[in-house]
């Protein structure tokens, strides 16, 4: 059996011989049998993590250094790029080549925290007295629980062990239980780039155990964690009673707005990629699309059209363009969630139900589908499916379009289709979600910020603020010439 625990650099399996089968989600088969970890064995890794990180093995060394082992292992990263990327498109489904592109992302994400680890963070501040220096400098935050999803699996790890790594904090790992073989792969890449022992270490299992233990430890001074919602709020409160710092990104119910002026093909185009991508397994999906009642029917003529031409298949068909959900579990959930749309009055366009192609009896693929007549009043306008489901809502004048965008308890992202600029950055300015996306839909690049307003989460990734969050900000005062203080009247007075 293939040790896929790493524990204090020490590739291990479980203490309890537990295994876990990682299955295809394409066709059910076997794609891995991986380790799956105690308890006993999560004590020890938040053990090794904090007792290195205390030691200041690694929190010590510079920045410089820092930045250089971490631009290793982009350079290893990019050495194993189709390995890597056979794994995570085994693992998820997806198609080979959408891994490819996953991967060269995450290379991209470690050279941008290299790089950033270059920029002199430290500074002095004026504080307005002269025989006084005031500096601001910034520390790693500790030891971190770093707990990842499935729909992004390296990419979403990436923008969590990247940015510790260069902060010089010591973490513990732990992919979701559905798609571990792309970190197991990292963790080797950072092993072998010279990372000392108890700085990485990879924890394997369910959530609701591995993850629990992970996320409220004393022991764990930050947790950084994508997922759904729900997760998140447990994990907010099992932080709180040792007040963790947290990151979290809690997924989207995006709109996208197109306004009768928009270039209608461009935005039509861009609306079907924006949901139907990858079935809709991504957090920034424009699962909304709202539009000007003038061209709503010429809009959803369109994209019935399109999605009904969608072609779907599993890793190695290069002919398909999205592949199946992640799971049974995932489908079923998708299933409920156009039921209850359709008993709520939202009118079925197209799909909504699994694909009843032979190549796909076997796996978990559920058809675009669209669904029209939507208000903001309806579960499937304001509840998040994580699969390929379009809702239409319409607007008449801008401040419409604004309000229904803004009404949602998430924020994470939107996108606005018009030729008058003016009126696109005031919509981009009013729409209350972290990333905007004016006369496009859904690019992003390891230099700009990610993250959510509102429920969406806590925090942001990427960017330089990405670097923030594992950091902690010191201030030293250093009186130059020092004084009493005087405050406190003193009888005697002067020196003893
Ligand atoms: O996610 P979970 P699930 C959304 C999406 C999806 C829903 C549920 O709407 O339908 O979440 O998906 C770990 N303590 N997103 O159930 O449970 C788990 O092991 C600590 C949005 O798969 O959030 C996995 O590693 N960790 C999203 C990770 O959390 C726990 C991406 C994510 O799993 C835990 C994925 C616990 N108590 C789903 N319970 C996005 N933001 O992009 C689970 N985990």
């Amino acid at each position: 059996m293939n040790p896929t625990l790493y524990i204090n650099g020490v590739w291990r399996n479980s203490s309890n011989g537990g295994r876990h089968e990682v299955r295809s989600p394409h066709d059910g088969s076997l794609v891995a049998s991986v380790a799956q970890a105690s308890i006993d064995d999560v004590m020890e890794a938040i053990a090794a993590a904090r007792a290195c990180f205390d030691s200041g093995v690694y929190s010590s060394w510079s920045w410089t250094q820092r930045s250089a082992l971490v631009s290793k292992i982009a350079d290893l990263l990019e050495r194993d790029a189709s390995i890597v990327a056979k794994k995570e498109s085994d693992d998820t489904g997806k198609r080979l080549i959408e891994a490819e592109y996953d991967v060269a992302d995450v290379v991209a994400t470690f050279r941008h925290f290299a790089a950033l680890g270059l920029v002199e963070q430290d500074h002095v501040v004026d504080v307005g007295i002269e025989h006084v220096t005031s500096r601001i400098v910034h520390e790693p935050v500790g030891v971190c629980s770093l707990i990842g999803p499935w729909n992004y699996p390296l990419l979403q790890i990436a923008w969590k062990v990247a940015p510790a790594l260069v902060a010089g904090c010591s973490f513990i790992l732990k992919p979701s239980e559905l798609t571990p073989q792309s970190a197991i792969h990292l963790i080797k890449l950072i092993e072998e780039a010279g990372t000392p022992a108890g700085v990485a270490n990879l924890i394997l299992g369910p959530g609701s155990v591995v993850g629990n233990a992970l996320t409220t430890d004393p022991r764990v001074d930050l947790v950084s964690f994508t997922g759904g919602l729900t997760t998140g709020k447990t994990i907010m409160v099992g932080a709180a009673p040792t007040v963790k710092k947290l990151a979290l990104e809690l997924g989207g119910k995006n709109p996208h707005i197109i306004f009768a002026d928009a270039d209608l093909d461009a935005a039509i185009d861009n609306a079907v990629t924006g949901v139907f991508l990858h079935s809709g397994q991504v957090c920034s999906a424009g699962t909304r699309l709202i539009v000007e009642r003038s061209i709503h029917d010429r809009v959803v003529k369109e994209i019935v059209r399109r999605a009904a031409d969608i072609r779907m298949g599993g890793p190695a068909d290069l002919t398909a363009e999205t592949g199946p959900l992640i799971s049974e579990s995932h489908l079923k959930t998708v299933e409920k969630y156009v039921a209850a749309g359709i008993a709520e009055g939202a009118k079925l366009l197209i799909g909504g139900k699994r694909s009843e192609r032979p190549e796909h009896a076997h796996g978990w693929y559920f058809l675009p589908t669209v669904f029209d007549g939507c208000n903001t009043s309806m579960h499937c306008v304001q509840e998040e499916s994580f699969g390929p489901v379009m809702t239409i809502e319409v607007f008449d004048t801008e401040a419409q379009a604004i309000a229904i965008g803004n009404d949602t308890i998430f924020g994470l992202s939107g996108g606005v289709w018009s030729r008058d600029t003016d009126k696109a950055a005031r919509v981009a300015g009013a729409l209350r979600h972290g990333t905007i996306w004016v006369n496009d839909y859904g690019p992003y690049r390891p230099q700009a910020e990610w993250g959510g307003y509102k429920q969406s989460g806590i925090g942001r990734e990427l960017g330089s603020h990405g670097l923030g969050e594992y950091l902690e900000i010191k201030h030293i005062w250093t009186n130059n010439s020092p004084s009493r203080s005087g405050w406190f009247h003193d009888a005697v007075g002067g020196e003893s």
